[in-house]
């Protein structure tokens, strides 16, 4: 039986007020959420801020990036360590914004996966295809190959420790989420790419989840939750998507 995980990605938003607002906002809602887990994942400089004000509740902490340097004179890197000293237990890699924005490619992503295991942390591995991937028809050729670069550097049962978020690229912050139906159809590629052993692993949906679409995602059989960006941001908004996944 997978556990539903829920994870808010807040990106590059927000300050050290509004955080506090939310995490504040969070707790007085948090009710009605008791099987799914949860995970809320700030920029790095609010880790610290989010670690305190969590200590006594069962959200845990997700970081959005890692290096995969150890340690050492690399200016502007966050270790493995460090993000497992500051309480992250979830900490996401590959995510498109990442590739898109910083060129990170799949040996990049495979190091980055494998530094988190190291450090006994879950990476959460993003993948998804681009709206001319999808039109080509393209879109499983994709999925497989971002998934396979792992499981090669990994093996299956490095991967197994993982999770995995599909995010179409095109479903990011559009407003427009994939249909239950197109996730169903590529979670289940994921799933039987990885095999028996992929019956344990969670595999997450994000892109535009909102509250009224969030049911119809967590109906279908291989959708284990949800990576949720924009309306993480509004702690009405992702207590709702927590309950629908209940
Ligand atoms: C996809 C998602 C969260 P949004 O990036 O990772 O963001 O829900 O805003 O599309």
């Amino acid at each position: 039986m997978r556990r539903r995980l829920i994870v808010g990605n807040w990106k590059m938003c927000g300050d050290f007020r509004t955080n506090q607002k939310r995490l504040e906002d969070l707790s007085s809602l948090w009710f009605g959420v008791h099987q799914t887990e949860v995970s809320v994942s700030p920029a790095y400089p609010y880790l610290a801020q989010a670690a305190g004000m969590l200590e006594n509740t069962n959200i845990s902490l997700c970081a959005q990036d890692v290096s995969t340097r150890e340690n050492g004179a690399f200016t502007g890197e966050v270790s493995a360590a460090m993000l497992a000293d500051m309480g992250c237990r979830y900490v996401m890699v590959g995510h498109s914004e990442r590739r898109h924005y910083h060129n990170e490619g799949y040996d990049l992503i495979a190091e980055k996966f494998q530094a988190v295991c190291e450090a006994k942390m879950i990476p959460i591995l993003c993948l998804g295809e681009t709206t001319a991937d999808r039109e080509a028809d393209r879109t499983f050729d994709v999925i497989g190959r971002q998934l396979l670069k792992v499981v090669n550097a990994c093996g299956l049962e490095g991967l197994a420790k993982g999770v995995v978020a599909y995010e179409p690229i095109w479903a990011i912050g559009t407003g427009r989420a994939a249909t239950p139906e197109q996730a169903q159809d590529v979670h289940s590629y994921i799933r039987e790419i990885l095999g028996p052993e992929g019956e344990q692993i969670r595999i997450l949906y994000g892109g535009s989840v909102k509250p009224d679409t969030a049911e119809g995602l967590f109906a279908k059989k291989d959708i284990d939750g949800a990576l949720v960006g924009g309306a993480s941001l509004d702690a009405r908004d992702f207590v709702a998507i927590c309950r629908a996944a209940e």
